[in-house]
């Protein structure tokens, strides 16, 4: 038996955000504790006053970072997070531990179970559900149950909206009027509407009974647009501790979930690391790893030997299943004509096993066995999209869209099993064909959730297509994409090391906050007014600590200011101390406040004296 390296504590990122303490929010209707980061803020000097201070209430955000960033939770990367949901699964009643060949899939168990001394101690026997139960969110909700689960993403949802609103009225959510789906809730999220939309297939809870660790998300459009990133070694480059370490740090900067493309050498150990000090749900693209197991020759694929691997990547926790199964042997011929051909990795595997035996797909003809596997263990569906465009002038074609017209179809097929499904989405595709992507999804997939990767606006910046794609992702977010799967400056190029999925996370963190702003979720724009507000006020550590990169806008301001006292000062190096509009809007109020002027008269008049304070100094500053 070989020995696997085993991760080293010191190399996970544990550092609390500044300013941040982890604050737990507790259940009403089940006995939970849903974690948040709250950022506390210095108060405002009142301007004229004898040192009498406005306090400014602390901004509650939406926390993907998981115990990591709690200073009382002890984490041990050989032992894994804490167990969150575990009694909630087991209180259900209805899993079993799954012992050697005793299992409804005996044969699979016993080859899968020559894996177990790869798992972790405590749940060194995976769950399944007893014989011929459904443990999907999509069963219970359909059932009319709130699960825990539910609950949860219920108060997360909410960022705490109704003490913060109370907390502090004027900087309360503005979005009256606005509307973004369906069902979009006006003030806040129940614990109802979770249910509902999840029961109406608009949104999934990925949530693996084997991956406890999981701190519950929902991916819907009526919830907050949620990112994903990718990591995974491949054959040539990266370790499993460089892997367990990219996953924590990804969360930490804000990614929903994780995505383990692993090919080459120990995928599945890497994949067990992952899972089990992964706060986020975890998704992964069995093809992958099936190809790996017949030796890289897609020919050889088998039907048998891929539901092995769907197994044994349920039995480990893996919460969503990218899946090819559009992928059809007719649609194939579509793309010959395409500038670049089939660009996705499982939809190229597909394409050739199908035109080498002139067999229709074995994802399509087995689709109903898969589901069968995946409501066993609550493994939501990502319906791949192996005939995305590669590039702009691809954007949109035949077979793009004959292949969302069989994921609708399919998706059909899951909810009948009450399999809770996402649809994969483009890829490149230019501003003016983003729309029509959302449109049809909704239609032909019957609102079942939009993940989609960027998509890219332009194909001419490589090493930028972090910003080609995120301009896509802004857009469809805001039409209505639940979830969006980041793209790296390394995207086209390399594999992306720390610094590449930090600037990915960001970057897609922005789009998607873009989108909720647009789409008026309920305190969406909450964290950019109480950061407007300190900006205005020469808050400058608050407006760092509110930022969603707190790190670099300080790195930034200090590389020109590096003196403590800059942090109060009532400018930056950008305009320097004269030209800062904001210190002459406050001074303008201060002499309307003097003069005892109406403000507009004041700004006149202030207009006039700044006019020639800055005909003075002007010359001086160009020198
Ligand atoms: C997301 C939307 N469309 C594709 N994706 C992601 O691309 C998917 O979730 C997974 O991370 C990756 C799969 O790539 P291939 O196998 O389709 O290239
Ligand atoms: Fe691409």
């Amino acid at each position: 038996m070989k020995k696997e390296k085993i991760p080293q504590q010191q190399t996970i990122t544990r550092t609390p955000f500044p300013a941040s303490k982890k604050v737990y929010v507790k259940g009403q209707l089940h006995d939970i504790s849903v974690a948040m980061r709250e950022i506390s803020l210095t108060n405002t000097k009142i301007f004229g006053s004898e040192g009498q201070v406005e306090k400014n209430a602390s901004v509650t955000v939406y926390d993907t970072s998981g115990p990591y960033t709690d200073p009382e939770v002890e984490v041990d990367v050989k032992k894994g997070l804490p167990a969150l949901r575990r009694d909630w699964i087991l209180k259900r009643g209805d899993v079993e531990q799954l012992e050697g060949a005793t299992s409804r899939y005996g044969k699979q168990r016993l080859a899968n179970s020559s894996l177990d001394h790869l798992r972790f101690q405590y749940i060194s026997k995976p769950l399944r559900a007893k014989d011929s139960l459904n443990v999907t969110q999509l069963h219970y909700a359909k059932k009319g149950i709130i699960t825990p689960e539910m609950e949860y993403i219920a108060i997360r949802e909410n960022q705490r909206i109704d003490v913060l609103n109370e907390q502090n009225p004027t900087l309360a959510h503005q979005h009256a009027g606005h509307s973004f789906g369906a069902n979009t809730p006006k003030s806040h999220i129940t614990p109802e509407f979770v249910r509902q939309e999840v029961a109406a297939g608009r949104a999934v809870i990925p949530a693996n009974i084997n991956h406890p660790e999981t701190e519950p998300m929902i991916i819907g459009r009526n919830f907050l647009v949620k990112i994903n990133a990718n990591i995974g070694n491949s054959a040539v480059t990266s370790s499993i501790e460089e892997e367990v370490e990219k996953a924590v740090w990804a969360c930490r900067w804000g990614a929903d979930t994780i995505m383990d493309l692993s090919t080459g050498k120990n995928i599945h150990e890497t994949r067990e690391w992952v899972i089990r000090n992964s706060p986020v749900p975890i998704g992964t693209v069995p093809i992958y790893q099936a190809l790996e197991k017949v030796g890289g020759k897609a020919e050889a694929l088998t039907w048998e030997i891929f539901r092995d691997t769907l197994i044994e990547q349920a039995e480990q926790g893996v919460d969503y299943f990218t899946i090819h199964a559009g992928v059809l042997l007719r649609y194939v011929p579509l793309t010959a004509k395409r500038l670049t051909g089939i660009v996705s990795r499982g939809g190229s595997i597909m394409a050739k096993w199908c035109l080498a035996h002139h067999k229709e797909n074995f994802l399509y003809t087995h689709f109903e066995e898969i589901c069968q596997i995946m409501k066993a263990y609550d493994v939501s569906f990502s319906l791949g999209d192996g005939l995305r465009p590669g590039c702009l002038a691809d954007a949109n074609d035949a077979a793009q869209f004959a292949e969302l017209e069989t994921l609708g179809e399919l998706t059909k097929i899951a909810w009948k099993h009450d399999v809770q499904t996402i649809i994969e989405g483009p890829g490149h595709v230019p501003m003016h064909l983003i729309k029509e992507n959302m449109d049809k999804q909704l239609k032909e997939c019957h609102e079942a959730p939009f993940y989609t990767l960027g998509p890219l606006t332009t194909d001419i910046a490589p090493g930028y297509d972090h910003i080609t794609s995120a301009i896509g992702a802004a857009m469809i977010g805001w039409f209505g994409t639940a979830m969006l799967c980041y793209v790296t400056p390394k995207e086209h190029l390399g594999l992306p090391n720390k610094k590449d999925v930090k600037d990915g996370v960001i970057t897609y963190k922005i789009a998607a906050h873009a989108a909720d702003l647009a789409k008026g979720h309920p305190g969406a724009q909450y964290r950019d007014n109480a950061l407007s507000k300190a900006r205005f006020e020469f808050r400058w550590q608050d407006q760092f600590n509110l930022s969603l990169d707190p790190d670099t806008a300080r790195e930034f301001h200090d590389e020109t200011l590096p003196a403590e006292g800059a942090k109060i000062a009532h400018f930056c190096s950008m305009c320097g101390p004269n030209f800062c509009s904001m210190k002459i809007t406050q001074e303008v109020r201060e002499y309307a406040d003097q003069q005892g002027v109406q403000e507009a008269e004041a700004l006149r008049k202030g207009m006039e004296e700044k006019s020639k304070e800055f005909t003075q100094k002007g010359s001086e500053l160009y020198l």
